[in-house]
């Protein structure tokens, strides 16, 4: 199987060579792909060798920030999704800076394909809440440790009125990577692929909890 894969490569490489002028350096891995799918090959035979990109697919999880300073946080939700493998987007909104654009983003979510809003915020953070009240997506909330310590923001995410929940994590990173696995975990009710990771990142957690050396 492998000595075939690497012949009906080495029929490629030559037709890219043709194409691109010896230089195949210069064919990026999306060209090598169309190259593959027009010249009527099975694809993907060459997914290994060359890696060749899947069909992009949509971000499920978005991680929103009120202001780029809460991104050394809410980098651990987007680094924790990356991790598993979970297609997602992050941008700075502000409840109060962007109103409008907050508001518009959370309207079009759903449709967009989104199926979990991670929201942070600090201070007086009503991006969660504001966001949760234009979507019916689940809205997880963290908040950012503030001049407050993040007591300010921790209340400001969970007081929310009956009727538009919240689901509001710890302060600061800890609450940043709960939230992205608490995303995973809603979304792992219905992939089973991606249970399969959670299943294996607890594992991996749990030895490195009792392989743990003490410095003594
Ligand atoms: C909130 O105000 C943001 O989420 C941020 O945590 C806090 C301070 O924002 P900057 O003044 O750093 O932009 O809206």
């Amino acid at each position: 199987m492998l000595s075939e894969a690497l012949q009906r490569n080495a029929k490629h490489e030559a037709r890219l060579s043709n194409i691109s002028g010896c230089d195949l350096s210069a064919v990026n891995e999306s060209q090598r792909f169309l190259i593959a799918r027009n010249d009527g090959t099975s694809w993907p035979f060459t997914e290994n060798l060359y890696n060749l990109p899947m069909p992009e697919s949509k971000p499920l999880v978005a991680v929103i920030m009120g202001s780029k300073s809460d991104w050394d946080t809410m980098r651990n939700a987007v680094e924790t999704l990356e991790e598993l493998g979970v297609q997602n987007e992050a941008r700075v909104l502000s409840a109060h800076r962007t109103p409008d654009a907050t508001a518009e983003f959370a309207r079009g979510a759903a449709d967009r394909g989104l199926r979990v809003i991670i929201a942070g915020a600090g201070g007086a953070a009503h991006l969660a809440g504001v966001i949760a009240a234009h979507t019916w997506l689940p809205v997880l909330g963290v908040p950012i440790q503030s001049k407050l310590q993040g007591l300010d923001s921790l209340l400001s995410t969970a007081q929310m009125p009956g009727g538009i929940p919240v689901g509001t994590l710890a302060i600061g990173e800890a609450g940043a990577k709960n939230a992205a696995l608490l995303a995973a975990a809603i979304l792992a009710t219905s992939d089973d692929t991606l249970r399969q990771k959670l299943e294996a990142f607890r594992r991996k957690q749990s030895e490195a909890v009792l392989s743990a050396k003490l410095p003594r």
